[in-house]
């Protein structure tokens, strides 16, 4: 796979992938190329068993301002429709490892967007998470309207949809975007210890416990919790569960095979 320009990512530490969104000279404006290049990277990560959770960050100044405004203007209706930024979104929606996000700076339009694809948002107090999209005559086209909805409630949603203005890492926090707020410089050590924490687990439980809460945001509480019973019942089946419950009574670490 070719070095990606808009990306650095770490080599796999203590089974964390770190990802950072690399563009500084335009706040890591997601463009094409860069979706191209972090949906090919979650994709790669699936496939490596070294990889128990990734970590997605970008600058202190900025997770991400959005989508790249400046190829957005050259897109009409047609170019829409056909724009590959959609497919390579879909791809980084269906990462099937959890994913944290660690934001410092501005997370607006996809940036936040961006960030709601994580399944776990670690915050530095400067940052700002908002949908600017109606100040440019759009609106938001990749989540904004819905994730943003589940994650922080109709009115707080509609507010930042429909004027525009950013909340801050204590509203987000509040609101229930974001579950812990961090000094800037620690932002992205904290989310790696989250990840790190998760990357130690058995990965077919992390599997499907992420599966199975996932499943709460877009389903009825019977089929849901109908769900997560079959999910459960599945990892009686695997080698991992008779270690995690072996080592308990032993009063031993478990060595996870992911089997
Ligand atoms: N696209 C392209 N360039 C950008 C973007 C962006 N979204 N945001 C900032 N930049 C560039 C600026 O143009 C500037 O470049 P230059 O120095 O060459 O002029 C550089 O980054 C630094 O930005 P500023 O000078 O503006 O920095 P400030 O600190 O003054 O302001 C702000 C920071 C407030 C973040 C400001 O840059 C801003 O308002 N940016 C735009 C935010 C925005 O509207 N985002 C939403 C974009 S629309 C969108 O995201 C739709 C999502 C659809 C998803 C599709 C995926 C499939």
């Amino acid at each position: 796979m070719a070095t990606p320009e808009y990306l650095r990512v770490t080599a796999p530490e203590s089974g964390v992938l770190t990802i950072e969104l690399y563009r500084p000279d335009s706040l890591n404006a997601l463009n094409t190329q860069m979706l191209e290049e972090l949906s090919a990277q979650l994709q790669r990560a699936q496939r490596d068993d070294a990889v128990g959770a990734i970590v997605l960050t970008g600058s202190e100044r900025a997770f991400a301002a959005g989508a790249d405004i400046r190829e957005m203007a050259a897109l009409d209706t047609v170019g829409v429709l056909k724009d590959a930024r959609v497919g390579y979104w879909q791809q980084i929606s269906a990462c099937r490892k959890p994913l944290v996000a660690a934001v410092n700076g501005f997370a607006l339009g996809g940036g936040c967007e961006l960030a709601m694809q994580a399944d776990i948002i670690i915050a530095g107090e400067n940052a700002r998470f908002g949908q600017p999209e109606i100040k440019l005559g759009i609106m938001p086209g990749a989540g904004g309207t819905q994730r943003l909805l589940r994650a922080v409630g109709k009115s707080l949603a509609m507010q930042m949809v429909l004027t525009g203005e950013p909340i801050n890492a204590e509203q987000a926090q509040a609101a229930g975007l974001i579950s812990e707020i961090t000094p800037p410089e620690f932002t992205l050590e904290r989310a790696q210890s989250i990840a790190r924490q998760i990357a130690a687990h058995a990965p077919l439980a992390v599997a499907l416990a992420k599966e199975a809460v996932l499943k709460a945001e877009d389903t009825d509480l019977a089929s849901g919790l109908l769900y997560e019973r079959k999910a459960f019942t599945l990892l009686a089946a695997t080698e991992d569960r008779n270690e995690g419950i072996n080592a308990f009574l032993e009063k031993r670490q478990p060595h996870f095979k992911g089997r």
